[in-house]
């Protein structure tokens, strides 16, 4: 009975994959590792524990993992152009978390963009921003332009002169004006952070805005969104904040990183530094293309003046076709992965039927995706939520599309199947 459970585990996977493998992944914060990666993560280093900083641990056996934490560290500096990398928070969140414990106290003030405009929910005070006592206030947002309202933002910023100004988010279609707040931020005292967890993948490729080139003090984020690597976080950031960030990581926050993840995150950090380029600018090509197909298809695709999308998301008022529910579910049917979202004119409590859908095509261009097949995907959605053909029908013709397209390219091993896994039994 026990040995049926655990090997029912491995049959629910084998499910799991098989469906993703005859499915369109096209959820924004989501990424498929190269099978390097996914060996590394199977290794021994998930076993062990590492606690406190490369070369100084509490614990022996450490020998290979410094090596291999100080090669992580190394990579990402270098991709990032950063004077500083911690690569041990174990998420996204976590990182945010560790960052809001390192520069401010309890009661101090901090800007962020609120959920509904696209605000990750760490960033408010229901979650990591309050667990760190702060008061969250929100940047002042144009819907037309999907952006921080500048001139508003500058004035919130002079007069609440807040200890923290976070950009980034979690709807994020165009870069976020840090140039143009810098003078605001700065000569209110505040540190300027910036949530990269969507854009990684993007800033590595040097394809979205460069924060610290544009004044950004830290920068956090997760590893696994645009950045197509195994689950887990990292913190950027200049020098003079990476004694205070090592603290509030370890012992702060994280008592043993996730050192398989790392290692995994070392191998991405390669990947990223030799294809990231190239990658980065395929996702972008391919998100203006599924835009701009979804828009000819009749659907209400946000920010049409201004080219619908400069990263890799697309956003699509959905609440003329049935609403964001309805239409995840039954794309959903047609092995079409993507999630309802809130839109900004949406009450924060209609978070169960928001008007909105959100579409990334990071994954997709991962399996070799380009803007031809973008089209074909619009079709598709076009007749499960237009046409209202049965998903079960459309979704044969999902499966026709998706074999050919499973392989993970900008990896080292192109040819290994997407869906591939160590097997020891
Ligand atoms: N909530 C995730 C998203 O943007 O999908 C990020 O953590």
């Amino acid at each position: 009975m026990n040995r049926d459970s655990a090997f029912r585990v491995r049959e629910i996977l084998e499910e799991h994959h098989r469906w993703f493998s005859e499915s369109l992944p096209m959820i924004a914060s989501e990424n498929i590792t190269s099978l390097l990666v996914r060996e590394v993560c199977a290794s021994d280093f998930s076993h062990r524990y590492a606690e406190g900083p490369p070369g100084r641990r509490f614990y022996q056996g450490c020998k290979y993992i410094d090596e291999i934490e100080f090669l992580t560290i190394d990579l990402a500096k270098k991709l990032f152009d950063a004077e500083y990398a911690n690569v041990q928070p174990i998420s996204g969140t976590i990182a945010n978390l560790a960052c809001f414990d390192s520069i401010a106290k309890p009661g101090d003030t901090m800007i962020s963009l609120n959920v509904p405009h696209g605000g990750h929910i760490s960033h408010s005070e229901i979650s990591a921003a309050g667990v760190r006592g702060l008061k969250v206030k929100t940047f002042p947002f144009d819907v037309d332009e999907m952006n921080i309202d500048i001139d508003r933002a500058e004035k919130k910023i002079r007069e609440i002169k807040p200890k923290i100004v976070l950009f980034g988010a979690s709807i994020f279609l165009f870069p976020h004006p840090i140039k143009e707040l810098y003078d605001a931020c700065r000569e209110s005292g505040a540190t300027i952070m910036y949530d990269a967890a969507h854009v990684l993948g993007l800033i590595a490729g040097k394809k979205f805005q460069q924060p610290f080139k544009e004044g950004v003090d830290v920068m956090p984020a997760s590893r696994h969104k645009t950045f197509p690597g195994p689950q887990g976080g990292v913190i950027l950031a200049k020098e003079k904040f990476g004694k205070r960030i090592s603290k509030a990581v370890f012992p702060g926050l994280v008592s043993n990183h996730h050192l398989h993840h790392m290692a995994g995150f070392a191998v991405t950090l390669s990947e990223m530094l030799e294809y990231g380029e190239a990658y980065a600018s395929q996702i972008i090509r391919n998100s203006k293309a599924l835009a701009q197909a979804l828009y000819d298809s009749g659907f209400k695709v946000l920010c049409e003046h201004k080219g619908f999308t400069e990263s890799h998301q697309v956003v699509v008022d959905i609440s003329d076709n049935g609403g964001g529910t309805w239409v995840a579910e039954n794309l959903e049917k047609a092995n079409i992965i993507l999630n309802k979202n809130l839109l900004p004119w949406d009450d924060i409590n209609n978070s169960a039927n928001p008007s909105g859908i959100r579409l990334g095509t990071q994954e997709l261009t991962r399996l070799g995706m380009k803007e031809d097949d973008m089209q074909d995907i619009a079709k598709l959605i076009k007749k499960v939520v237009i046409d209202k053909q049965t998903p079960e029908k459309v979704k044969k013709e999902v499966r026709e599309l998706r074999k050919e397209f499973n392989k993970v390219h900008y990896s080292f091993d192109k040819k290994a199947d997407a869906y591939s896994y160590i097997r020891f039994f």
